[in-house]
């Protein structure tokens, strides 16, 4: 890259010419700095330009990914990250100089060589993103950023910060890790800080933007300003990425691409999932189980809080509690439960206690240390603690070693809590911002580091120590992690749940938002306390959060010490019976999931999408939406907007045509907007139609979900935990449609295997004729040998009778005129296999 001679336009040459090279710049803008232009070096992959001190690097690490590093003592920061892959940030597209920038095949970057205001657009012209005319603001250590923020332009992402919509414009933000117990809909900063947003609805298109900027950085969406996105941060670099789509989906599938993909989680981890704090004996842990059974409620996973543990601490056991930890463990086991054990990541300060975690931590200088130089010691759950110094590689296969008991114990899963980190009696809630972490890791330069650098990724280290630790002590286990801090790329190490919600109609919503906003943030799993953690919920919510996180991507119900119990039975059977039905759904619906998490696993799309992920056209919708969200594309869930509310409500669906998941019957339209049936048949077949505008009235035991048509579900028989092996044939429900098809997805559900080629993955196509519908299975990919002996093909929306064909032979079909189907039973198909349903 470095050296190359390239042809410099002529308005390049004559800027350079001007510039004052050398000229001091005082803070303050860079308008301020000096009247010239800066000097302009063209580079292979992109531009620098300097104006004094100033230095500023655009490159293109692919046509549609730039990223951007402004220096202010000549020299730019440095090429180092917690969040964006070493291949990524090394990764370079050749670039076409222009005039006043470059261009890529995707991008034309434009650049004021005065003020170093930076415009993106599509080679139209049409812009992306674009400064506003005082872009860069420098006071002292600090900085802002400024763009403009068009009329017309939403704002998600920045992770599962609240904020009452799902739309974060109009809203400021601040990134600072924070143990937020009892937060509402408008407290910031809380836990996570995921400094990525996605800009929706410009004319360029949907467009991310990452701010690599661990401090406390801040964001404004035009609530100072209406048409400015500023941010900024107190310190640090300013090293920030632009990732263009225009669809929402590329720019989410390109964040994934520059922070990892979340890796593929343990089936197991898509069942329901049992929590409090805590469950605090084995013989607890027992009688729930047989609970869970007695009441046939699937169930897959048990929550261990932290009473399981002696005095609080940190990989030990209540053995008084648990006298045989390893054999309850293994009890659950065999009944198809995995135990997912709580370990805080402070440890216990216990010199000379023989407390291992201590003493070998010591002994290995892993501790972060006070600005004086000694061991920082602070209160939490233990009593005095010390914190593990994760910036440090070394310090991080340190702590990794400490899970080996609990595996050897047999438990599945790690959950990480407190990691903000969260300390007791002090006004911040966390560690003095001047207390010292060393740098050891990555790319970095090793170095000390302040509180105040290190405080947001802290989390995330904290989890990827323990994730790397249970890699390395069990090489062929997919490790479960579960975070409650974290930043950009930590899907690459933990799933991650809110935090402290409370039991209300509000929270349910909220939750709702954050975990779509997580899922647009790379983090996939995202899941929120089912019931609420504090407060104890009525009955009816709930029923209702039952309903609306069977559609979510980790389902797990959890709540405070001292508030009431919400395990499922708590109000009865009528309200158990409800709650169940829609378990039973989740697990039916299995096979849909997991293909789900194996296609979140290798493109980034998330499991929970905001409609207008795969429908743009939704963003436009009349309908209030704002509790609608998608599971994986096909399936939407529309719950009441006002949940608290009898009153009946409109749901939009987009054009496209739609069939009701509950009965499997095309959705026939009625109310709204008047649509004749005619043209409710047209919108079905998507031969014109538009969006389908339904009345809704809540009932507490229905949720509306609906099924696009064009989709292929897979399904399958109900099961009482993932461990059991459905007994029947899969079920292959066929949704005749434009673009039809669907993915048929099976490994073993928790080892690498998989990553070895023991999957199957198959996809399945449906094509609408004359005579009826062929539904083509393609080649089955992977070596793996799914559960299934049979496939149950069912095509819904079937008038009358017919049969069923298989190549060329004929195969027993049965129609089923009150529900609207046909159906054939076959064997499972591994090459390319058609079946033809025909009408008589
Ligand atoms: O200071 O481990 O958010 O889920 O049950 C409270 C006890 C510590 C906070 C977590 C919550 C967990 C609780 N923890």
């Amino acid at each position: 890259m470095v050296g190359k001679t390239m042809l410099l336009g002529s308005a390049m040459i004559a800027a350079m010419a001007t510039t004052p090279v050398g000229a001091q710049p005082r803070d303050g803008s860079i308008a301020d700095v000096a009247a010239g232009a800066a000097s302009v070096t063209p580079r292979e992959d992109g531009i620098d330009y300097r104006k004094g001190r100033l230095v500023m690097r655009i490159t293109a690490l692919t046509d549609s990914v730039l990223r951007i590093r402004i220096g202010r003592d000549g020299t730019l920061p440095e090429d180092a990250s917690w969040a964006v892959l070493p291949a990524m940030r090394a990764a370079w597209a050749r670039v076409t100089p222009t005039s006043d920038g470059f261009r890529t095949d995707a991008l034309v970057v434009k650049v004021d060589a005065k003020t170093l205001a930076l415009t993106v657009t599509d080679p139209a012209g049409k812009v992306i993103t674009a400064d506003t005319a005082q872009p860069i603001d420098l006071d002292g250590t600090a900085f802002t950023l400024r763009k403009a923020l068009p009329i017309g332009e939403h704002i998600y992402g920045l992770g599962d910060k609240t904020g009452g919509t799902l739309d974060r414009r109009g809203k400021t933000f601040v990134d600072w890790n924070t143990d937020a117990y009892g937060f509402d809909s408008s407290t910031d900063p809380i836990y996570k800080s995921i400094p990525f947003f996605i800009g929706v609805g410009g004319e360029g298109g949907s467009y991310g933007v990452l701010l690599d900027n661990t401090w406390r950085t801040w964001f404004d969406f035009g609530h100072k300003a209406a048409d400015t996105l500023a941010m900024g941060g107190p310190d640090g670099p300013i090293d920030y990425y632009i990732i263009a789509g225009p669809t929402t989906r590329e720019v989410v599938r390109r964040y994934t691409d520059l922070t990892g993909k979340a890796p593929l989680a343990p089936q197991w981890a898509l069942g329901y999932q049992q929590s409090r704090w805590s469950y605090g004996s084995a013989d607890e842990v027992r009688r729930l189980a047989e609970t869970f059974r007695k009441d046939r409620f699937p169930i897959d996973v048990i929550w261990l809080d932290i009473d399981y543990q002696d005095r609080n601490r940190p990989f030990t056991i209540d053995r008084k509690a648990f006298p045989d930890f390893k054999g309850v463990v293994k009890q659950m086991r065999d009944d198809g439960i995995r135990i997912v054990a709580i370990a805080d990541l402070h440890v216990a300060d216990l010199p000379n206690q023989g407390y291992a975690p201590y003493d070998s931590g010591v002994a290995g200088n892993h501790f972060v240390h006070a600005a004086d130089g000694s061991v920082y010691v602070g209160p939490v759950w233990p009593g005095p603690s010390v914190f593990p110094d994760f910036t440090d590689a070394g310090a991080r296969a340190w702590y990794g070693t400490n899970f080996k008991g609990l595996l050897d114990d047999g438990v599945s899963g790690i959950w990480n809590d407190m990691n903000e980190p969260a300390i007791f009696d002090t006004p911040t809630k966390t560690m003095p911002l001047d207390n010292i972490h060393h740098i050891a890791s990555d790319q970095f330069a090793p170095r000390d580091a302040t509180h105040a650098e290190i405080h947001n990724v802290y989390g995330m280290e904290n989890t990827r120590a323990t994730y790397d630790g249970l890699r390395t002590l069990r090489p062929n286990e997919r490790a479960f992690v579960m975070t409650r801090a974290s930043y950009a790329g930590g899907q690459r190490y933990a799933v991650t749940w809110t935090g402290d919600n409370s039991a209300t109609w509000d929270h349910l919503k909220l939750a709702v938002h954050q975990m779509i906003n997580l899922g647009l943030s790379g983090f996939s799993y995202g899941a929120a306390d089912v019931g609420g953690f504090t407060g104890g919920p009525s009955p009816e919510l709930l029923t209702r959060w039952f309903e609306i996180a069977t559609f979510t991507p980790i389902f797990r119900d959890h709540s405070a010490k001292g508030t009431p119990r919400v395990e499922p039975w708590v109000d009865g059977p009528e309200q158990l019976a409800i709650r169940r039905r829609f378990v039973d759904e989740r697990y039916r619906l299995m096979p849909y999931l997991y293909a789900l998490a194996d296609q979140n696993a290798r493109t980034g799309d998330p499991i929970m999408r905001p409609v207008f992920y795969d429908y743009p056209q939704a963003i436009g919708a009349s309908c209030d939406q704002s509790m609608s969200f998608t599971l994986g594309g096909d399936l939407l869930i529309a719950p009441p907007p006002h949940m608290e509310s009898p009153q009946s409500y409109d749901v939009c669906l987009p054009a496209g045509g739609w069939y009701d998941y509950w009965t499997g019957k095309p959705v026939s339209g009625t109310g709204g907007n008047g649509l004749d049936a005619g043209v409710q048949a047209e919108a079905r077949t998507g031969a014109g139609g538009g969006e389908i505008k339904l009345t809704e009235t809540p009932a507490l035991d229905r949720l509306p979900v609906f099924v696009r048509a064009g989709a292929i579900v897979p399904r399958q028989p109900l099961v009482q935990s993932t461990a059991e092996t459905p007994d029947g044939p899969l079920e292959l429900d066929v949704y005749p449609g434009d673009d039809c098809g669907g993915t048929l997805y099976a490994d073993d559900g928790h080892s690498m295997a998989y990553q070895g080629g023991a999957y199957a993955r198959q996809t399945v196509r449906c094509t609408v004729t004359d005579k009826g519908i062929s539904v083509t299975f393609g080649k089955r990919q992977g070596s793996f040998a799914p559960w299934w002996q049979a496939v149950r093909v069912v095509v819904h929306g079937w008038q009358g009778k017919g049969s069923a064909t298989l190549g060329n032979n004929d195969v027993p079909a049965s129609a089923d005129a009150a529900n609207e189907t046909i159906s054939a039973t076959i064997a499972p198909p591994t090459t390319e296999t058609t079946v033809t349903f025909a009408k008589d």
